[in-house]
């Protein structure tokens, strides 16, 4: 650590960090958000688990956006980021994230910081090789790290593997202008495990690259028999090739079922829908679409280089670092330079592909990014080192410890056509005593060091949430000046709005009980309400009328079998509770909002079943408008 380390992560009380980065929360489900240099915690975004802390996946309007095709899943295992790139540069508009268990690609705006978006990919069995972004943003794509049967032929022997299981390539189209998600095809691809990905750019734009593991499709004992063959490969795809094929109508449309959720911003809810048919390309029918690359020994990260002529793959195996090369490939190709085929697809000889080796780089290489000055910097998870590297000459720079075993490294803008340099950032698995223990699990953790001279220094340690995997950073300046800061009430288009303390109200339909509630500093509206019974659906829209930036309000009440809410200004949420037993029930405002947020509360009366309380509302007392149809 060196001398001046302190002040190059020192960003003074009232300014602002330089970078965001965007870090993934494996598997809490989440999204860690924190500024770089100081490694401040800024926030946490919940994408594929539920948040007790703001009501995302308790709150009405949100649990769509946790429906499957299984239902209701409220977690999964969150590994990596993609920020949306156009010409392959930041654009500081979405970050894309998988979900890796349940399969599904999120995608949160970088106005809002809310997860506005959920499609679960069918035909995947692990999600792992996901998301990946192409140069513009075009597509969304998403690998399945298992293979699975698939098709009509689901119920088989696990031991037919080799005949039955195949692997799946999602390929989602993202609109230009409202960034929702749509499967354009699948590509149906030999059984093997497809570990990561990354898009081509410049001169290899319209590729595609995937490591792969287990090309041995073994299904039992993988620590093992999938360890036996000297390589396995990178899969190379000519995603043009498959838009050709898929305009000739050369797709198969295949029944499937999966969940397709969006949060929209108007009518600040969610909805789900449950589509059935998605159209896939067969790789081994149709030439042309995919190579292998052989590529020692059970590659993890395959990464593509700013000029994107050089592709990594990282073989955590092996003891050397192969960078292939997009010009030879190409040759190869045209040239047919072939070892021989996989089930009909080519297999190019690796030494026509491969641009050179870096020697003795380190034990275990997972994960590669790259600076601004033509260097390499990828991340040894049992050495516990990052080390740094000429693409071109393929010489090892520099090496540094990590603390301890490293599994992903980030550099602002690494994985684009124009990285920042300055810092790259290490996500670590296993931190033992770097911090104040706390039992048995410890904190999981980043560091920063300085990449700006020829060695790299270490900066800082910082504590993260849940277990990083990928993380990427980018300027703040590409985010900061949109950031939203209220929902402008007048386009509330909530079904359920209170559109002003004058019109809250509480209405009856049936045994459901509706409480149009308005939330302003310091009170609720209405904070009186009797008439309810034991057994009632009751349902408190929350509206929050406030119009500035940083005052949201909450709402709680006792006994509810969920969680809070937290209403933004602007917004309406719902609450359901469903009281079980007769009483008075308070509910308050559970964000300090105010010198009076503790008066902001109030009481709902619940008598039995069968009483004739009138129902009523107030801040005083008010009829209330019954609209049970009276028999
Ligand atoms: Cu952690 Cu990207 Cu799931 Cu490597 S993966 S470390
Ligand atoms: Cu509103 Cu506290």
């Amino acid at each position: 650590m060196s001398g001046d380390a302190a002040s190059k992560v020192y960003v003074a009380p009232g300014k602002y960090d330089e970078f965001y980065n965007i870090v993934s929360g494996g598997f809490n489900g989440q999204i860690g958000v924190y500024g770089i240099p100081s490694g401040r915690l800024l926030k946490i975004l919940p994408v594929f688990s539920v948040f007790p802390e703001n009501g995302y996946g308790y709150s009405e309007e949100t649990k769509p956006m946790l429906n499957t095709s299984h239902g209701f899943v409220p977690w999964d295992d969150l590994h990596h980021i993609a920020i949306s790139t156009t010409n392959g540069e930041h654009d500081g508009r979405w970050v894309f994230a998988n979900g890796n268990n349940t399969p599904r690609v999120a995608r949160v705006s970088l106005k809002s910081f809310r997860t506005e978006e959920i499609l679960e990919l069918p035909n995947s069995g692990g999600n792992h090789s996901s998301p990946f972004i192409t140069e513009n943003t075009e597509y969304v794509v998403a690998g399945t790290r298992f293979s699975v049967p698939m098709g009509d032929k689901k119920d088989v022997p696990i031991s037919s593997y080799k005949e039955n299981f195949k692997g799946s390539i999602s390929f989602i189209k993202v609109d230009q202008q409202t960034g929702h998600m749509n499967i354009a095809f699948q590509l149906r691809t030999p059984g093997f495990n497809y570990d990561l990905s990354r898009a081509g750019k410049g001169p290899s734009h319209g590729w595609f690259f995937f490591s792969t593991y287990n090309t041995e499709q073994a299904y039992t004992l993988l620590e093992v028999n999938a360890s036996k063959k000297d390589k396995d490969y990178i899969m190379a795809v000519n995603w043009k090739k498959a838009e050709e094929y898929l305009a000739q109508g050369k797709g198969k449309t295949e029944k499937v079922r999966y969940a397709h959720n969006v949060y929209d911003e108007k009518t600040h809810s969610a909805t789900s829908k449950i589509m059935e048919e998605v159209t896939v390309l067969d790789v081994s029918e149709l030439k042309d679409i995919v190579y292998f690359i052989p590529c020692p020994k059970s590659p993890h990260g395959c990464d593509v280089d700013p000029t994107g002529e050089y592709i990594v793959g990282s073989g955590k195996l092996a003891a050397t670092m192969p960078v292939f090369s997009f010009t030879k490939l190409q040759n190869a190709i045209a040239k047919k330079d072939y070892e021989g085929d996989f089930n009909g697809i080519p297999v190019i000889k690796y030494e026509s592909v491969l641009h050179g080796e870096v020697q003795k780089p380190g034990l275990g290489p997972l994960h590669t990014e790259f600076d601004d000055k033509g260097n390499a910097y990828t991340s040894m998870f049992l050495s516990s080192e990052i080390v740094k590297w000429n693409v071109k000459t393929l010489e090892v720079l520099d090496r540094v410890p990590t603390y301890y075993s490293i599994g992903h490294l980030s550099i602002p803008g690494g994985p684009t056509k124009k990285p920042w340099g300055k810092y790259v950032i290490a996500y670590n698995k296993i931190t033992k005593d770097r911090y104040l223990p706390t039992g048995p699990e410890l904190a999981q953790s980043a560091q920063l060091y300085d990449i700006s001279g020829d060695k790299m220094k270490l900066l800082l340690d910082f504590p993260t949430t849940g277990e990083p995997h990928y993380a990427e950073a980018i300027p703040a300046n590409l985010i900061t000046p949109n950031v939203l800061k209220i929902y402008k009430i007048e386009e509330n288009q909530h079904p359920y709005v209170t559109l002003g303390e004058g019109k809250a109200r509480v209405e009856r339909k049936g045994n459901q009980v509706h409480v149009y509630m308005t939330a302003i500093r310091s009170h609720l509206n209405p904070d009186n309400i009797e008439g309810v019974r034991v057994g009632d659906e009751v349902y408190f829209h929350v509206t929050n009328l406030e119009q500035d930036w940083d005052v949201p309000h909450g709402f709680a009440i006792k006994g509810a079998l969920n969680a809070e809410i937290l209403i933004m200004p602007g917004e309406t949420q719902t609450l359901k509770w469903v009281p079980q037993t007769t009483g008075v029930f308070p509910f308050y405002c559970t964000d300090f909002c105010s010198a009076l947020h503790q008066e902001m509360s109030g009481y709902i009366r619940v008598s039995p079943a069968v009483s004739n309380v009138p129902l009523t509302f107030g801040t005083g007392k008010t009829e209330a408008n019954d609209t049970t149809t009276k028999k």
